[in-house]
């Protein structure tokens, strides 16, 4: 499944008022005789000043959105004729595929996000770090989104910012799972630390692992087992995804995603490198007015299964819900919205 990535980035006006200003200034100035506009206080030199720019990350949980029985009285049917496979582009309460399970998503209660670098870029090229690079995936920088984060505020020279990049790591996804239902922490790999240079943690793109509240990882995810430290695999071992081989590096590449999603250029960096690097339109003009840029996480039903046996809950020990053959389900990649203020 494609990775979506959409920003919003809302219109900014530029703040010409205050520059108009100091070119009046300056004007008169230079048709007064010499002397009369040595008073510092009279004009502000612009080369010194410096506006104050706060970057933050937060995740939507949706509550305060259309709620899935909404959606699902206003779902269309299933295509014609009926799909193979059931997949997150149906609607919720849909059995499209004709197998018994339920196209059904989950909203996590959390998200967590590792980045190894988030960049904002100036349109001359310049680059403020508002995560530097970490160096390795394994130090990158996490955030637990339970509540809005604050990345990054500093005074900086003013400018158009039209860019953002970042380097993503992990996410987890806090989410009840399982018969009889338990609270888990699931975590998707996006970038491959299994390199020297990223810390050599075994783990490839597309892994999925099982993590403790304490923040233990208790290993991989199985197929036909409870997603919990008693059904984690110590090892990797063999698992591999619909992705396959990475051609380049030739890990295996996890359970989340397929060939279209990871055979992306922008997921492939060669034979010693696998990052899921995004860049998006920013769209930020900072003239002489502080501002907060928030990059928010729309968390709400990205996680996609058929429910087969009617308890809205994501069972993969039983049910067949993650081992029969034809039983769909993937965590699918939040959007990305940005805005301004
Ligand atoms: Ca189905
Ligand atoms: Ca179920
Ligand atoms: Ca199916």
């Amino acid at each position: 499944l494609i990775a979506t990535y959409k920003y919003i980035a809302l219109e900014e006006t530029m703040k010409t008022q205050s520059r108009n200003t100091y070119v009046a200034l300056l004007l008169i100035c230079l048709l007064l005789p010499i002397g009369a506009c040595n008073d510092d206080d009279a004009v502000t030199d612009p080369v010194n000043t410096t506006t104050a720019l706060t970057v933050k990350v937060q995740a939507d949980y949706g509550a305060a959105k259309m709620s899935p029985l909404l959606k699902r009285m206003l779902a269309a049917t299933c295509p014609e004729p009926a799909p193979l496979t059931d997949d997150p582009s149906f609607a919720a309460g849909w059995d499209c595929d004709q197998d018994g399970g339920v196209v059904t998503f989950a909203t996590p209660s959390n998200f967590t996000v590792a980045i190894k670098k988030l960049d904002i870029i100036r349109d001359d090229g310049e680059v403020l770090e508002v995560i530097s690079d970490t160096g390795t995936l394994a130090a990158s920088d996490v955030n637990d989104l339970s509540n809005t984060v604050t990345l990054f505020t500093d005074d900086i020279e003013p400018g158009t910012f039209p860019t953002l990049d970042v380097v993503f790591y992990y996410y987890e996804l806090t989410m009840m799972i399982n018969d009889p239902p338990s609270e888990e922490t699931i975590r998707v790999y996006l970038s491959d630390d299994d390199f020297p240079a990223e810390g050599n943690l075994g783990h490839h793109q597309g892994d999925i692992t099982i993590i403790g509240a304490d923040g233990t990882e208790y290993g991989w995810a199985a197929g036909c087992a409870t997603w919990n430290a008693a059904g984690a695999l110590d090892t990797r071992g063999n698992i591999m995804g619909a992705g396959g081989l990475d051609p380049e590096t030739g890990h295996a590449r996890g359970l989340y995603g397929d060939t279209a999603q990871w055979n992306q250029s922008d997921f492939m960096q060669g034979a010693d490198q696998d990052l899921f690097s995004l860049s998006g339109d920013l769209g930020l003009t900072l003239s002489d007015e502080a501002r907060t840029v928030t990059i928010t996480f729309d968390v709400m039903n990205t996680w996609f299964f058929e429910d087969f046996d009617d308890n809205q809950l994501f069972n993969p020990g039983e049910g067949a819900e993650a081992c029969s053959a034809n039983s769909e389900w993937t965590p699918i990649f939040p959007d990305i919205n940005i805005t301004t203020q």
